[in-house]
């Protein structure tokens, strides 16, 4: 199960109690005061776990808090502090308030932890009350409390590329092709039910390249048809939309068409992805039929388009070289 959107309950720990408490010993009238202060509650941090691929933690368990301070107590002995509370997330998440207007929070490299609540402070104990005109204070704090509230979390995978196409295409037989990933391949829609990440290597140059592959849309994806829109946000922050279109037509299909409904259905999504640079891959370039078609829809697009095939290899090499310049050392 993919879990990239989830409602949780965070808490961090409230301020321990300051304490009321006089001196009581053998020989020693009015000993004073000596209640200790309260200990600091736990803070609650985010932590960004390049091992988590989603957000399944916190579908079964929702509710999280960081322990509360403990209570001052008497010989002036002050409450312990409380253990703060951290939530390892995968890159790419965001933390949005309870009605999911405002981002708290994101999440985008390895290692980066953020204090998202604070811990109540402790409060004082009556040691620090006294004075020459009161000697016997019998005043105390009460803890803070620690804040708290309900938020939502959403994965966005983090990834250069994003692939765009039809359930078939060859989305995830391109990532194969290109990287070390072992998708599913099926030739069945929506074999693909899940957003990854693979990694193109430029030996020559050390590069690096990501790609997200996300399962297959279709007409009348934004009315909820197939899987919808819904992983669209995986390629929200992509910096390159690679079209993967079936040049073949397998299934009676017309790759024109293709196209043309992927580039309407993105833009019902969002008028953003209209602004990324976009190349389009035309797969299965190895059956008879391919050649055909393809000359007709170079003659309608002018977007760059590299013929390749993921069965035979062909034009995988230049499909890469064209990828390079995004890529990173
Ligand atoms: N002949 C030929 N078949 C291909 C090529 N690339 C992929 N296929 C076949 O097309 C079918 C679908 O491939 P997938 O990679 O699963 O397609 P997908 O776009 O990931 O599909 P979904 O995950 O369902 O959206 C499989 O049967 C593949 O073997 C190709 O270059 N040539
Ligand atoms: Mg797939």
């Amino acid at each position: 199960m993919f879990v990239d959107e989830v409602r949780v309950t965070l808490k961090a720990g409230d301020g321990g109690h300051g304490c009321l408490s006089f001196l009581r010993e053998k020989y020693k009238p009015n000993g004073g005061p000596n209640g200790g202060d309260g200990g600091k509650g736990g803070d609650l941090y985010i932590f960004c776990d390049d091992n988590a691929s989603d957000l399944c933690a916190y579908q079964f368990q929702a509710h999280w808090r960081a322990e509360n301070g403990e209570p001052g107590r008497g010989s002036e002995q002050y409450g312990k502090q409380g253990k703060d509370c951290v939530l390892l997330m995968p890159p790419g998440t965001l933390v949005y308030d309870e009605d999911k207007e405002v981002c708290l929070a994101e999440l985008t490299e390895k290692g980066q932890k953020i204090l998202l609540l604070q811990g109540g402070k402790g409060g004082k104990g009556n040691i620090h009350f006294k004075s020459s005109v009161n000697q016997a204070p019998r005043r105390t704090e009460p803890g803070e409390l620690g804040q708290g509230g309900t938020f939502n979390l959403v994965l966005k995978t983090i990834a250069t590329v994003g692939l765009v196409g039809f359930p078939n295409a060859g989305k995830s037989s391109l990532t194969n092709a290109l990287t070390q990933a072992q998708r599913k391949i099926g030739a069945y829609p929506f074999t693909t039910l899940n957003p990854s990440v693979g990694i193109i290597l430029y030996q020559d140059s050390y590069q690096r390249l990501s790609i997200a592959d996300i399962p297959g849309l279709i007409e009348g994806a934004h009315e909820d048809r197939g899987l919808g829109h819904r992983f669209l946000r995986h390629i929200e922050r992509c910096h390159v939309l690679l079209f993967v279109i079936d040049m073949a037509g397998e299934d009676t299909r017309n790759p024109l068409k293709d196209y043309n409904t992927l580039i309407e259905e993105l833009r019902r999504y969002s008028p953003e992805f209209a602004t990324k640079p976009c190349m389009i891959a035309a797969n299965k370039m190895d059956l008879p039929e391919a050649k055909e078609h393809l000359k007709a829809f170079k003659k309608a697009v002018s977007l760059p388009v590299y013929p390749i095939s993921c069965l035979s290899g062909e034009g995988l090499p230049e499909l890469k070289k064209a990828l390079q310049p995004f890529a990173v050392y």
